[in-house]
Protein backbone atom coordinates (compact mmCIF):
# COMPACT_ATOMS: atom_id res chain seq x y z
CA UNK A 1 0.00 0.00 0.00
CA UNK A 2 1.58 3.92 -1.22
CA UNK A 3 -0.08 6.66 -0.36
CA UNK A 4 -1.32 9.89 -2.18
CA UNK A 5 1.07 12.27 -3.42
CA UNK A 6 3.64 9.02 -3.92
CA UNK A 7 4.04 9.96 -8.07
CA UNK A 8 2.37 6.21 -8.49
CA UNK A 9 1.31 5.89 -11.45
CA UNK A 10 -1.89 4.09 -10.76
CA UNK A 11 -3.52 2.65 -14.02
CA UNK A 12 -6.75 3.83 -12.96
CA UNK A 13 -5.75 7.51 -11.57
CA UNK A 14 -7.58 9.57 -14.55
CA UNK A 15 -10.57 7.56 -14.75
CA UNK A 16 -13.79 10.17 -13.21
CA UNK A 17 -16.89 10.17 -11.64
CA UNK A 18 -17.94 8.77 -15.11
CA UNK A 19 -16.74 5.32 -14.06
CA UNK A 20 -17.47 5.63 -10.60
CA UNK A 21 -20.22 3.39 -9.09
CA UNK A 22 -21.17 5.97 -6.43
CA UNK A 23 -22.10 8.75 -9.22
CA UNK A 24 -25.76 9.27 -9.91
CA UNK A 25 -26.27 10.65 -13.33
CA UNK A 26 -28.90 13.59 -13.30
CA UNK A 27 -29.69 16.72 -16.45
CA UNK A 28 -30.30 15.72 -19.27
CA UNK A 29 -28.60 11.88 -20.58
CA UNK A 30 -29.80 11.03 -23.85
CA UNK A 31 -29.14 7.55 -24.21
CA UNK A 32 -31.66 6.15 -27.00
CA UNK A 33 -29.79 6.87 -29.94
CA UNK A 34 -26.31 5.18 -29.00
CA UNK A 35 -25.23 3.53 -25.80
CA UNK A 36 -21.39 4.39 -26.66
CA UNK A 37 -22.34 7.88 -26.66
CA UNK A 38 -22.04 11.01 -24.13
CA UNK A 39 -24.85 13.21 -25.78
CA UNK A 40 -25.35 16.51 -24.14
CA UNK A 41 -28.27 18.05 -25.12
CA UNK A 42 -29.32 21.47 -23.97
CA UNK A 43 -32.49 22.25 -22.16
CA UNK A 44 -32.95 25.60 -21.02
CA UNK A 45 -29.87 26.51 -19.35
CA UNK A 46 -28.54 23.32 -18.70
CA UNK A 47 -25.99 22.66 -20.88
CA UNK A 48 -24.02 19.84 -18.93
CA UNK A 49 -24.60 16.00 -17.44
CA UNK A 50 -24.19 16.80 -14.23
CA UNK A 51 -24.42 14.19 -11.18
CA UNK A 52 -24.63 13.49 -7.44
CA UNK A 53 -22.10 11.65 -5.44
CA UNK A 54 -24.07 9.12 -3.51
CA UNK A 55 -20.39 8.89 -0.81
CA UNK A 56 -20.24 12.45 -0.63
CA UNK A 57 -24.00 14.51 -0.89
CA UNK A 58 -21.97 17.54 0.61
CA UNK A 59 -20.97 18.39 -3.09
CA UNK A 60 -24.28 18.55 -4.74
CA UNK A 61 -25.10 18.63 -8.25
CA UNK A 62 -21.48 18.93 -10.44
CA UNK A 63 -19.42 17.52 -13.21
CA UNK A 64 -18.54 14.53 -13.55
CA UNK A 65 -14.81 15.68 -14.18
CA UNK A 66 -12.90 14.41 -10.47
CA UNK A 67 -10.35 12.11 -10.93
CA UNK A 68 -10.09 9.09 -8.88
CA UNK A 69 -7.08 10.52 -7.45
CA UNK A 70 -8.36 13.08 -6.50
CA UNK A 71 -11.06 12.01 -4.62
CA UNK A 72 -10.90 10.96 -1.59
CA UNK A 73 -13.15 8.25 -1.37
CA UNK A 74 -10.53 6.19 -3.94
CA UNK A 75 -7.81 5.14 -2.46
CA UNK A 76 -4.40 4.09 -3.72
CA UNK A 77 -3.28 0.45 -3.67
CA UNK A 78 -1.21 -1.67 -5.51
CA UNK A 79 -3.89 -2.63 -8.15
CA UNK A 80 -4.68 0.89 -8.25
CA UNK A 81 -7.18 3.27 -7.27
CA UNK A 82 -9.51 1.59 -5.28
CA UNK A 83 -13.39 2.43 -3.84
CA UNK A 84 -12.75 2.27 -0.38
CA UNK A 85 -14.80 -0.37 1.57
CA UNK A 86 -16.03 -0.91 -2.57
CA UNK A 87 -19.05 -3.37 -2.39
CA UNK A 88 -19.01 -6.28 -4.39
CA UNK A 89 -21.16 -9.32 -5.04
CA UNK A 90 -19.89 -12.51 -6.48
CA UNK A 91 -22.36 -14.79 -7.90
CA UNK A 92 -21.57 -18.07 -7.70
CA UNK A 93 -19.20 -17.52 -4.92
CA UNK A 94 -18.54 -21.06 -4.20
CA UNK A 95 -17.22 -22.40 -7.13
CA UNK A 96 -13.23 -22.47 -8.24
CA UNK A 97 -12.88 -18.98 -9.14
CA UNK A 98 -15.81 -17.44 -6.78
CA UNK A 99 -14.37 -18.76 -3.62
CA UNK A 100 -10.83 -17.86 -4.11
CA UNK A 101 -11.95 -14.44 -5.34
CA UNK A 102 -13.78 -13.78 -1.97
CA UNK A 103 -10.79 -14.48 -0.44
CA UNK A 104 -8.55 -11.65 -2.12
CA UNK A 105 -11.22 -9.29 -2.45
CA UNK A 106 -12.18 -9.40 1.28
CA UNK A 107 -7.75 -9.65 2.37
CA UNK A 108 -7.75 -6.40 0.25
CA UNK A 109 -10.86 -4.76 2.52
CA UNK A 110 -13.61 -4.99 0.00
CA UNK A 111 -17.05 -5.55 1.37
CA UNK A 112 -18.04 -9.14 -0.20
CA UNK A 113 -21.08 -10.82 -0.59
CA UNK A 114 -21.77 -13.80 -2.95
CA UNK A 115 -24.72 -15.99 -4.08
CA UNK A 116 -24.38 -19.93 -4.95
CA UNK A 117 -26.65 -23.05 -5.46
CA UNK A 118 -23.81 -25.43 -5.52
CA UNK A 119 -24.24 -26.45 -9.25
CA UNK A 120 -20.77 -27.49 -9.32
CA UNK A 121 -21.25 -29.46 -6.53
CA UNK A 122 -23.78 -31.54 -7.78
CA UNK A 123 -22.60 -31.56 -11.43
CA UNK A 124 -19.32 -33.17 -10.10
CA UNK A 125 -21.00 -35.54 -7.88
CA UNK A 126 -23.70 -36.44 -10.63
CA UNK A 127 -20.35 -37.41 -12.47
CA UNK A 128 -19.57 -39.85 -10.03
CA UNK A 129 -16.28 -37.83 -9.04
CA UNK A 130 -15.30 -35.08 -6.51
CA UNK A 131 -12.93 -32.32 -6.03
CA UNK A 132 -8.83 -33.28 -5.44
CA UNK A 133 -8.58 -30.89 -3.14
CA UNK A 134 -11.02 -31.19 -0.42
CA UNK A 135 -13.28 -27.88 -0.10
CA UNK A 136 -15.48 -27.20 3.30
CA UNK A 137 -18.74 -26.64 3.66
CA UNK A 138 -19.50 -23.05 2.98
CA UNK A 139 -20.48 -22.51 6.84
CA UNK A 140 -16.61 -23.94 7.62
CA UNK A 141 -15.64 -21.47 5.24
CA UNK A 142 -17.47 -18.89 6.25
CA UNK A 143 -16.24 -19.37 9.57
CA UNK A 144 -12.43 -20.10 8.24
CA UNK A 145 -12.58 -16.87 6.48
CA UNK A 146 -13.14 -14.77 9.39
CA UNK A 147 -10.94 -16.44 12.03
CA UNK A 148 -7.94 -16.86 9.88
CA UNK A 149 -8.00 -13.77 7.10
CA UNK A 150 -10.48 -11.68 9.12
CA UNK A 151 -13.16 -11.47 6.19
CA UNK A 152 -16.84 -11.73 6.48
CA UNK A 153 -18.94 -12.59 3.59
CA UNK A 154 -22.41 -12.27 3.53
CA UNK A 155 -23.45 -15.40 2.06
CA UNK A 156 -27.42 -16.42 0.52
CA UNK A 157 -27.84 -19.85 -1.28
CA UNK A 158 -30.07 -18.92 -3.81
CA UNK A 159 -30.38 -20.14 -7.81
CA UNK A 160 -29.14 -16.98 -9.62
CA UNK A 161 -32.80 -17.88 -11.89
CA UNK A 162 -34.55 -16.64 -9.11
CA UNK A 163 -35.57 -13.42 -9.86
CA UNK A 164 -37.22 -11.98 -6.93
CA UNK A 165 -34.36 -13.22 -4.57
CA UNK A 166 -31.83 -12.05 -6.00
CA UNK A 167 -33.59 -8.78 -6.82
CA UNK A 168 -34.17 -8.78 -2.49
CA UNK A 169 -30.52 -9.33 -2.22
CA UNK A 170 -29.21 -7.07 -4.40
CA UNK A 171 -31.45 -4.06 -2.83
CA UNK A 172 -30.35 -5.25 0.64
CA UNK A 173 -26.28 -4.94 -0.37
CA UNK A 174 -26.44 -2.28 -3.34
CA UNK A 175 -23.24 -3.82 -5.03
CA UNK A 176 -21.23 -1.45 -6.50
CA UNK A 177 -19.65 -4.39 -8.73
CA UNK A 178 -21.32 -7.15 -9.71
CA UNK A 179 -19.12 -10.67 -10.55
CA UNK A 180 -21.09 -12.98 -12.76
CA UNK A 181 -18.76 -16.84 -11.97
CA UNK A 182 -22.88 -18.22 -12.04
CA UNK A 183 -22.77 -20.48 -14.59
CA UNK A 184 -22.09 -24.07 -15.47
CA UNK A 185 -18.85 -24.22 -17.17
CA UNK A 186 -17.87 -27.24 -18.75
CA UNK A 187 -17.88 -27.82 -22.79
CA UNK A 188 -18.30 -31.70 -22.11
CA UNK A 189 -20.83 -31.45 -19.86
CA UNK A 190 -22.70 -29.11 -22.45
CA UNK A 191 -22.41 -32.06 -24.94
CA UNK A 192 -23.71 -35.22 -22.75
CA UNK A 193 -27.64 -34.85 -23.98
CA UNK A 194 -30.20 -32.87 -24.40
CA UNK A 195 -30.93 -32.50 -21.21
CA UNK A 196 -27.51 -31.49 -20.10
CA UNK A 197 -26.99 -29.23 -23.12
CA UNK A 198 -30.82 -27.65 -22.61
CA UNK A 199 -29.35 -27.07 -18.66
CA UNK A 200 -26.52 -25.11 -19.35
CA UNK A 201 -27.92 -23.06 -21.66
CA UNK A 202 -30.73 -22.04 -19.60
CA UNK A 203 -28.39 -21.33 -16.08
CA UNK A 204 -26.19 -19.63 -18.41
CA UNK A 205 -28.35 -17.86 -20.41
CA UNK A 206 -31.27 -17.10 -18.76
CA UNK A 207 -29.61 -16.64 -15.53
CA UNK A 208 -27.46 -13.56 -17.30
CA UNK A 209 -30.70 -12.72 -18.64
CA UNK A 210 -32.52 -12.21 -15.66
CA UNK A 211 -29.59 -10.43 -14.29
CA UNK A 212 -28.98 -7.79 -16.47
CA UNK A 213 -32.99 -6.80 -15.90
CA UNK A 214 -32.20 -6.81 -11.63
CA UNK A 215 -29.25 -4.42 -12.19
CA UNK A 216 -30.80 -2.05 -14.75
CA UNK A 217 -33.65 -1.61 -11.95
CA UNK A 218 -31.76 -1.61 -8.56
CA UNK A 219 -27.72 -0.88 -9.60
CA UNK A 220 -27.80 0.42 -12.51
CA UNK A 221 -24.21 2.33 -12.15
CA UNK A 222 -22.41 -0.94 -10.79
CA UNK A 223 -19.94 -2.62 -12.78
CA UNK A 224 -20.92 -6.17 -14.57
CA UNK A 225 -17.76 -8.27 -14.87
CA UNK A 226 -19.45 -10.88 -17.07
CA UNK A 227 -17.01 -14.24 -17.27
CA UNK A 228 -16.89 -15.27 -20.92
CA UNK A 229 -14.19 -17.10 -22.62
CA UNK A 230 -12.08 -16.72 -25.53
CA UNK A 231 -13.64 -19.97 -26.11
CA UNK A 232 -16.27 -18.04 -27.82
CA UNK A 233 -14.09 -17.20 -30.70
CA UNK A 234 -12.90 -20.60 -31.59
CA UNK A 235 -9.50 -20.86 -33.77
CA UNK A 236 -10.42 -19.06 -37.22
CA UNK A 237 -8.29 -21.01 -39.87
CA UNK A 238 -7.23 -18.07 -41.85
CA UNK A 239 -4.58 -17.15 -39.03
CA UNK A 240 -7.13 -14.09 -37.72
CA UNK A 241 -5.86 -13.06 -34.72
CA UNK A 242 -8.66 -12.66 -31.67
CA UNK A 243 -9.10 -9.40 -31.41
CA UNK A 244 -10.61 -8.39 -27.69
CA UNK A 245 -14.51 -8.59 -28.36
CA UNK A 246 -14.45 -5.77 -30.78
CA UNK A 247 -12.32 -4.96 -34.48
CA UNK A 248 -9.66 -2.14 -33.75
CA UNK A 249 -10.17 1.49 -35.17
CA UNK A 250 -7.85 0.11 -38.43
CA UNK A 251 -9.71 -2.67 -39.34
CA UNK A 252 -10.89 -2.68 -42.67
CA UNK A 253 -13.19 -5.39 -44.25
CA UNK A 254 -12.45 -5.44 -48.62
CA UNK A 255 -15.19 -7.15 -50.86
CA UNK A 256 -15.95 -6.45 -54.69
CA UNK A 257 -13.43 -3.61 -54.62
CA UNK A 258 -14.84 -1.77 -52.19
CA UNK A 259 -13.86 -1.64 -48.14
CA UNK A 260 -15.67 -0.70 -45.22
CA UNK A 261 -14.56 0.36 -41.65
CA UNK A 262 -14.61 -2.67 -39.13
CA UNK A 263 -13.32 -0.46 -36.12
CA UNK A 264 -15.90 -1.11 -33.18
CA UNK A 265 -17.96 -4.06 -34.49
CA UNK A 266 -18.11 -7.27 -32.55
CA UNK A 267 -15.87 -9.81 -34.38
CA UNK A 268 -17.04 -13.22 -35.15
CA UNK A 269 -18.08 -15.50 -33.01
CA UNK A 270 -17.27 -19.44 -33.49
CA UNK A 271 -18.04 -21.49 -30.58
CA UNK A 272 -16.72 -25.15 -29.65
CA UNK A 273 -19.88 -26.92 -27.79
CA UNK A 274 -23.22 -25.91 -26.30
CA UNK A 275 -22.07 -24.19 -23.45
CA UNK A 276 -19.36 -22.05 -25.66
CA UNK A 277 -22.43 -20.88 -27.40
CA UNK A 278 -24.43 -20.05 -24.02
CA UNK A 279 -21.30 -17.49 -23.50
CA UNK A 280 -21.63 -15.83 -27.32
CA UNK A 281 -25.87 -16.00 -25.90
CA UNK A 282 -24.51 -13.62 -23.41
CA UNK A 283 -22.02 -11.16 -25.71
CA UNK A 284 -25.12 -9.88 -27.06
CA UNK A 285 -27.39 -10.07 -24.02
CA UNK A 286 -24.85 -7.86 -22.22
CA UNK A 287 -24.22 -5.83 -24.87
CA UNK A 288 -27.47 -5.06 -25.84
CA UNK A 289 -28.04 -4.19 -21.98
CA UNK A 290 -25.41 -1.55 -22.24
CA UNK A 291 -27.03 -0.25 -25.65
CA UNK A 292 -30.41 -0.54 -24.11
CA UNK A 293 -30.19 0.89 -20.36
CA UNK A 294 -26.80 2.56 -20.12
CA UNK A 295 -25.56 -0.21 -17.87
CA UNK A 296 -21.70 -1.06 -17.88
CA UNK A 297 -19.99 -4.37 -18.68
CA UNK A 298 -16.57 -6.24 -18.92
CA UNK A 299 -17.16 -9.01 -20.97
CA UNK A 300 -14.00 -11.23 -19.48
CA UNK A 301 -12.55 -13.71 -22.54
CA UNK A 302 -10.85 -15.88 -19.81
CA UNK A 303 -8.68 -18.59 -21.42
CA UNK A 304 -8.38 -21.89 -19.76
CA UNK A 305 -7.48 -21.83 -16.19
CA UNK A 306 -5.50 -24.10 -13.97
CA UNK A 307 -3.57 -24.45 -10.66
CA UNK A 308 -4.31 -24.03 -7.29
CA UNK A 309 -2.66 -21.30 -5.79
CA UNK A 310 -3.32 -17.94 -4.15
CA UNK A 311 -1.98 -16.53 -0.92
CA UNK A 312 -5.66 -16.59 0.98
CA UNK A 313 -6.83 -20.18 -0.02
CA UNK A 314 -3.21 -21.45 0.93
CA UNK A 315 -3.76 -19.81 4.41
CA UNK A 316 -5.51 -22.78 5.91
CA UNK A 317 -6.17 -26.28 4.78
CA UNK A 318 -9.92 -25.19 5.26
CA UNK A 319 -10.01 -22.50 2.58
CA UNK A 320 -8.97 -24.50 -0.27
CA UNK A 321 -10.48 -23.39 -3.51
CA UNK A 322 -12.30 -26.87 -5.50
CA UNK A 323 -9.91 -28.66 -8.29
CA UNK A 324 -11.44 -30.96 -10.49
CA UNK A 325 -10.03 -33.66 -12.87
CA UNK A 326 -12.89 -35.75 -14.15
CA UNK A 327 -13.50 -35.46 -18.33
CA UNK A 328 -16.59 -32.76 -17.40
CA UNK A 329 -15.09 -30.28 -15.32
CA UNK A 330 -11.19 -31.03 -15.57
CA UNK A 331 -9.35 -28.33 -17.35
CA UNK A 332 -6.64 -29.65 -19.58
CA UNK A 333 -3.64 -28.30 -17.66
CA UNK A 334 -5.16 -29.59 -13.77
CA UNK A 335 -5.79 -33.20 -15.37
CA UNK A 336 -2.15 -33.55 -16.60
CA UNK A 337 -1.00 -32.80 -13.80
CA UNK A 338 -3.61 -35.00 -11.49
CA UNK A 339 -2.50 -37.90 -14.32
CA UNK A 340 0.54 -37.54 -13.71
CA UNK A 341 0.08 -38.12 -9.84
CA UNK A 342 -2.18 -40.93 -10.88
CA UNK A 343 0.33 -43.05 -13.09
CA UNK A 344 -2.48 -42.57 -15.78
CA UNK A 345 -0.50 -41.35 -19.39
CA UNK A 346 -1.43 -37.76 -19.96
CA UNK A 347 -4.68 -38.13 -22.57
CA UNK A 348 -3.87 -35.47 -25.44
CA UNK A 349 -6.81 -35.62 -27.70
CA UNK A 350 -6.42 -35.53 -31.11
CA UNK A 351 -3.00 -34.40 -32.49
CA UNK A 352 -2.46 -32.54 -29.66
CA UNK A 353 -1.35 -29.34 -31.86
CA UNK A 354 -4.64 -27.38 -30.24
CA UNK A 355 -3.30 -24.21 -28.93
CA UNK A 356 -4.87 -22.33 -26.56
CA UNK A 357 -5.17 -19.19 -24.17
CA UNK A 358 -4.27 -20.27 -20.68
CA UNK A 359 -4.14 -18.48 -17.22
CA UNK A 360 -3.16 -19.38 -13.82
CA UNK A 361 -5.44 -19.03 -10.90
CA UNK A 362 -3.26 -16.59 -9.48
CA UNK A 363 -2.93 -14.28 -12.30
CA UNK A 364 -6.23 -14.23 -13.16
CA UNK A 365 -7.35 -12.94 -9.51
CA UNK A 366 -5.12 -9.93 -9.90
CA UNK A 367 -6.84 -9.32 -13.50
CA UNK A 368 -10.17 -9.41 -11.80
CA UNK A 369 -9.06 -6.97 -8.61
CA UNK A 370 -7.60 -4.51 -11.43
CA UNK A 371 -10.85 -4.34 -13.06
CA UNK A 372 -13.22 -4.24 -10.78
CA UNK A 373 -11.51 -1.25 -9.37
CA UNK A 374 -11.57 0.78 -12.86
CA UNK A 375 -15.16 0.64 -14.43
CA UNK A 376 -16.24 1.52 -17.79
CA UNK A 377 -18.54 4.12 -18.53
CA UNK A 378 -22.11 4.28 -18.42
CA UNK A 379 -22.82 2.14 -21.79
CA UNK A 380 -19.75 1.24 -22.08
CA UNK A 381 -19.48 -2.40 -23.35
CA UNK A 382 -15.63 -3.44 -23.10
CA UNK A 383 -14.13 -6.55 -23.62
CA UNK A 384 -10.79 -7.99 -22.38
CA UNK A 385 -9.39 -10.96 -23.36
CA UNK A 386 -7.55 -12.60 -19.84
CA UNK A 387 -4.74 -14.91 -20.81
CA UNK A 388 -1.21 -14.91 -20.09
CA UNK A 389 0.30 -17.11 -22.34
CA UNK A 390 -0.45 -19.40 -25.51
CA UNK A 391 -0.06 -23.16 -25.31
CA UNK A 392 0.13 -26.11 -27.45
CA UNK A 393 -1.55 -29.08 -26.00
CA UNK A 394 1.67 -31.29 -26.51
CA UNK A 395 3.83 -29.09 -25.20
CA UNK A 396 1.73 -28.52 -21.72
CA UNK A 397 2.17 -32.36 -21.90
CA UNK A 398 5.93 -32.39 -22.06
CA UNK A 399 6.27 -29.39 -19.74
CA UNK A 400 3.90 -31.47 -17.00
CA UNK A 401 6.67 -34.65 -17.57
CA UNK A 402 9.58 -32.14 -17.09
CA UNK A 403 8.42 -30.80 -14.13
CA UNK A 404 6.84 -34.21 -12.63
CA UNK A 405 10.10 -35.93 -13.61
CA UNK A 406 12.68 -33.23 -12.08
CA UNK A 407 11.23 -32.11 -9.22
CA UNK A 408 9.35 -34.78 -8.21
CA UNK A 409 10.83 -38.02 -9.84
CA UNK A 410 7.72 -39.00 -11.31
CA UNK A 411 8.05 -41.21 -14.66
CA UNK A 412 5.12 -39.64 -17.21
CA UNK A 413 3.85 -41.20 -20.35
CA UNK A 414 1.63 -39.48 -22.78
CA UNK A 415 -0.99 -40.93 -24.52
CA UNK A 416 -3.10 -39.61 -27.71
CA UNK A 417 -6.62 -40.55 -27.80
CA UNK A 418 -9.10 -40.20 -30.18
CA UNK A 419 -10.63 -36.87 -30.13
CA UNK A 420 -13.57 -36.38 -28.67
CA UNK A 421 -14.84 -33.16 -29.11
CA UNK A 422 -15.16 -31.86 -32.65
CA UNK A 423 -12.25 -28.87 -33.32
CA UNK A 424 -9.39 -28.21 -35.21
CA UNK A 425 -6.85 -29.88 -34.15
CA UNK A 426 -4.06 -28.04 -36.14
CA UNK A 427 -4.79 -24.46 -37.10
CA UNK A 428 -3.01 -21.10 -36.21
CA UNK A 429 -3.52 -19.24 -33.42
CA UNK A 430 -3.41 -15.43 -32.30
CA UNK A 431 -4.75 -13.94 -29.48
CA UNK A 432 -4.32 -10.13 -28.24
CA UNK A 433 -4.41 -9.49 -25.12
CA UNK A 434 -3.43 -5.81 -24.74
CA UNK A 435 -5.95 -3.88 -22.47
CA UNK A 436 -4.65 -5.79 -19.10
CA UNK A 437 -0.88 -5.02 -19.54
CA UNK A 438 -1.47 -1.73 -21.35
CA UNK A 439 -4.52 -0.17 -19.98
CA UNK A 440 -4.80 -1.79 -16.42
CA UNK A 441 -1.22 -2.09 -15.82
CA UNK A 442 -1.38 -6.05 -15.15
CA UNK A 443 1.89 -8.19 -15.41
CA UNK A 444 1.52 -11.86 -15.41
CA UNK A 445 3.69 -13.07 -12.46
CA UNK A 446 3.27 -17.13 -12.62
CA UNK A 447 4.58 -18.75 -15.39
CA UNK A 448 3.55 -22.46 -16.41
CA UNK A 449 6.26 -24.08 -15.20
CA UNK A 450 5.84 -22.40 -11.63
CA UNK A 451 2.62 -23.44 -11.30
CA UNK A 452 2.83 -26.67 -12.84
CA UNK A 453 5.30 -27.15 -9.63
CA UNK A 454 3.23 -25.95 -7.00
CA UNK A 455 -0.04 -28.10 -8.10
CA UNK A 456 2.49 -30.81 -7.75
CA UNK A 457 4.01 -29.57 -4.60
CA UNK A 458 0.20 -29.80 -3.07
CA UNK A 459 -1.73 -32.87 -5.41
CA UNK A 460 1.30 -35.19 -4.16
CA UNK A 461 0.34 -34.84 -0.55
CA UNK A 462 -0.37 -38.51 0.79
CA UNK A 463 -4.29 -37.27 1.51
CA UNK A 464 -4.59 -35.74 -1.81
CA UNK A 465 -3.00 -38.91 -3.94
CA UNK A 466 -5.43 -41.08 -2.36
CA UNK A 467 -8.05 -38.88 -3.47
CA UNK A 468 -7.05 -38.96 -7.08
CA UNK A 469 -6.91 -42.65 -6.95
CA UNK A 470 -10.25 -43.78 -6.02
CA UNK A 471 -11.80 -41.76 -8.64
CA UNK A 472 -9.16 -42.52 -11.23
CA UNK A 473 -12.37 -43.79 -13.32
CA UNK A 474 -13.40 -40.30 -14.35
CA UNK A 475 -10.69 -39.70 -16.10
CA UNK A 476 -10.76 -40.68 -19.22
CA UNK A 477 -13.14 -39.35 -22.06
CA UNK A 478 -16.33 -41.09 -22.84
CA UNK A 479 -18.90 -38.03 -23.73
CA UNK A 480 -17.98 -37.64 -27.00
CA UNK A 481 -19.51 -34.28 -29.67
CA UNK A 482 -21.69 -36.41 -31.34
CA UNK A 483 -23.67 -37.74 -28.65
CA UNK A 484 -21.90 -40.97 -28.23
CA UNK A 485 -20.91 -42.63 -24.94
CA UNK A 486 -17.62 -44.73 -25.60
CA UNK A 487 -14.54 -44.61 -24.15
CA UNK A 488 -11.50 -42.81 -26.65
CA UNK A 489 -9.55 -45.32 -28.07
CA UNK A 490 -5.87 -44.97 -28.05
CA UNK A 491 -4.19 -43.97 -30.52
CA UNK A 492 -0.19 -43.95 -29.42
CA UNK A 493 1.54 -43.82 -26.35
CA UNK A 494 4.71 -42.17 -25.94
CA UNK A 495 7.28 -40.85 -24.16
CA UNK A 496 8.24 -37.45 -23.35
CA UNK A 497 10.57 -35.94 -25.47
CA UNK A 498 10.78 -38.21 -28.26
CA UNK A 499 8.46 -36.54 -30.69
CA UNK A 500 9.79 -33.83 -33.36
CA UNK A 501 7.36 -30.69 -33.25
CA UNK A 502 6.30 -28.43 -36.20
CA UNK A 503 7.76 -25.28 -33.84
CA UNK A 504 4.80 -23.59 -34.62
CA UNK A 505 3.96 -22.37 -31.33
CA UNK A 506 1.24 -19.54 -31.84
CA UNK A 507 1.42 -16.19 -31.08
CA UNK A 508 0.50 -13.46 -27.77
CA UNK A 509 0.10 -10.12 -28.67
CA UNK A 510 0.21 -7.72 -26.04
N1 LIG B 1 -7.75 -31.48 -24.02
C1 LIG B 1 -6.89 -32.56 -24.18
N2 LIG B 1 -6.87 -33.50 -23.21
C2 LIG B 1 -7.66 -33.42 -22.09
C3 LIG B 1 -8.51 -32.33 -21.94
C4 LIG B 1 -8.55 -31.38 -22.93
O1 LIG B 1 -6.18 -32.64 -25.17
O2 LIG B 1 -7.57 -34.33 -21.26
C5 LIG B 1 -7.78 -30.42 -25.05
C6 LIG B 1 -9.15 -30.19 -25.65
O3 LIG B 1 -9.39 -31.04 -26.74
C7 LIG B 1 -9.08 -28.71 -26.02
C8 LIG B 1 -8.12 -28.12 -25.01
O4 LIG B 1 -7.43 -29.21 -24.42
O5 LIG B 1 -8.53 -28.58 -27.29
C9 LIG B 1 -8.78 -27.32 -23.92
O6 LIG B 1 -9.72 -28.12 -23.26
P1 LIG B 1 -10.22 -27.82 -21.77
O7 LIG B 1 -11.16 -28.90 -21.37
O8 LIG B 1 -9.06 -27.56 -20.88
O9 LIG B 1 -10.93 -26.41 -21.95
P2 LIG B 1 -12.29 -26.04 -22.67
O10 LIG B 1 -13.17 -27.18 -22.92
O11 LIG B 1 -11.90 -25.24 -23.85
O12 LIG B 1 -13.03 -25.20 -21.57
C10 LIG B 1 -12.33 -24.66 -20.46
C11 LIG B 1 -13.31 -24.35 -19.34
C12 LIG B 1 -14.25 -23.28 -19.78
C13 LIG B 1 -13.51 -22.10 -20.32
C14 LIG B 1 -12.53 -22.54 -21.38
C15 LIG B 1 -11.65 -21.45 -21.89
O13 LIG B 1 -14.01 -25.50 -18.96
O14 LIG B 1 -15.03 -22.88 -18.69
O15 LIG B 1 -14.46 -21.28 -20.88
O16 LIG B 1 -11.68 -23.51 -20.82
S1 LIG B 1 -11.40 -21.69 -23.62
O17 LIG B 1 -10.86 -23.01 -23.86
O18 LIG B 1 -10.53 -20.66 -24.06
O19 LIG B 1 -12.72 -21.64 -24.20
Amino acid sequence: MSIRGDNMDLHNKDKTCWNCPAAILKGNVDFRGCGQSRRIVPKGNEKYIVIECARRSELGHFEPSITFEQCPEWIPTKYGYMLRDMRVMILGIDGYLGWTLALKLGKLGFKVSGIDNYTRRNCVMEKGSHTVVPIKRMTERLRTAKEILGVEINFRRMDIRDRQKLREFMEEVKPEAVVHYAEIPAAPYSMVDAQHAIDVQNNNVLGTLGLLWIMKDVVPNSCLLKLGTMGEYGSPLTGRPLFEGMFPADAVLQWDNREWSMGGELTPRDPQSFYHVSKVQDTYNVYESCKYWWLRSYDIMQGVIYGVHTDEVAADERLRTRFDYDEWFGTVINRFVTQAIAGIPLTIYGEGQQIRGMIALEDAMECMVRLIVSPPEPGQYDVVNQVSGVHKIRDIAETVAKVGKEKFDIDVEIQRLENPRVEAERHPFEAVSRKLPREHGFTPKVSLEKEVERMFELLTRPDIKKRIAEKAHVIKPVTRWTGEKKESGVLEVYTPGTKIDDGYKGRLDT
